[in-house]
């Protein structure tokens, strides 16, 4: 399956962030834990050259802590600035304020020194779907950027001011406009930040079996109830639909049904917590 979606909204969305950077002190860079890598926008990083960046490693509930810590090594190594949260529960609202605090303070202490007290501007970016506006809410306590588990929820753009002196810029979500490295964009699919539309279901529940039967063998048995996960992934499609009852009157088995739900699953860490990324060197 070769992966290709950039629509017309992304082209116009990267050009009120290219405008938007002038204008904002920092930016914040949402970036989902479970695919950190592949969540890396080239694009973005272009944009926002010499701006101070904050890194949110979010859904953090979502993947095992050990592996976090991996990348949160690997930022530290490079010398970045990140916190690792989970922005459902905003527990790390307090943590993301002093870091912001921290990223401007050269800023910050310039403009305390004519006496002058400045607000902190910071633009929220990230691909799609990695949890841009939730953040946005868990930092404002309140549902002010609308939300929602499909990419290309926010469109327009729109500024969120805090108690504390911060004002935030939510983002529509944005890919590279091609992909180079096609396994990226296979993880992406398989975070959400990509249309399901465009893919081809049968082929992104095949690499979910492929994932399982090296990553989650006992977890994707258990769900489906069954013995193994056969060496034919043709079979275990038929395993998977056969366990779910998932029939076509008498013609066989309804394949998109157990695509799609396969799909579900694996989104939803029924088939276990999932780990797509590994700093380089690592695993
Ligand atoms: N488990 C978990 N889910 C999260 C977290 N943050 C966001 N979500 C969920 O992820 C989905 C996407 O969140 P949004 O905040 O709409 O993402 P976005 O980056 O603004 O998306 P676009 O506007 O489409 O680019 C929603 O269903 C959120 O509830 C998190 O820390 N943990
Ligand atoms: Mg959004």
């Amino acid at each position: 399956m070769h992966i290709q979606w950039y629509p017309g909204h992304m082209t116009k969305a990267m050009r009120m962030m290219q405008e938007a950077v002038k204008q904002v002190d920092c930016v914040i860079y949402m970036l989902d834990c479970r695919a950190i890598a592949s969540c890396i926008n080239p694009k973005f990083d272009e944009m926002i050259a010499g701006k101070p960046t904050l890194y949110i490693l979010g859904k953090s509930d979502l993947v095992e802590a050990k592996d976090v810590k991996l990348w949160s090594s690997y930022f530290a190594s490079q010398g970045k600035n990140f916190v690792i949260a989970d922005n459902i529960s905003g527990r790390q609202r307090g943590q993301i304020i002093d870091k912001l605090k921290l990223i401007n303070k050269p800023m910050l202490d310039k403009y305390a020194s004519k006496g002058a007290n400045k607000s902190i501007r910071a633009m929220v970016v990230g691909v799609p779907n990695t949890g841009k506006s939730t953040l946005i809410n868990s930092l404002c306590a309140s549902k002010r950027a609308i939300t929602g588990n499909r990419p290309g929820v926010t469109r327009g753009k729109q500024w969120v001011s805090l108690a504390e002196g911060i004002e935030l810029l939510d983002t529509p979500g944005a890919v590279p406009p091609a992909f180079e490295d096609q396994q990226k964009a296979l993880h992406l699919a398989f975070i959400g930040s990509i249309k399901e539309d465009i893919l081809h279901l049968d082929e992104l529940a095949i690499e979910i079996i492929n994932y399982c039967r090296k990553n989650n063998y006992d977890r994707f048995c258990e769900r489906y109830r069954l013995e193994k996960i056969d060496e034919d992934n043709v079979q275990v499609f038929d395993d998977v639909a056969k366990s779910r009852g998932y029939l076509l009157g008498k013609k066989g088995y309804d394949y998109d049904r157990t695509a799609k739900a396969m799909i579900y699953d694996f989104k939803n860490q029924k088939l276990g917590k999932i780990m797509l990324d590994y700093p380089e060197n690592q695993k």
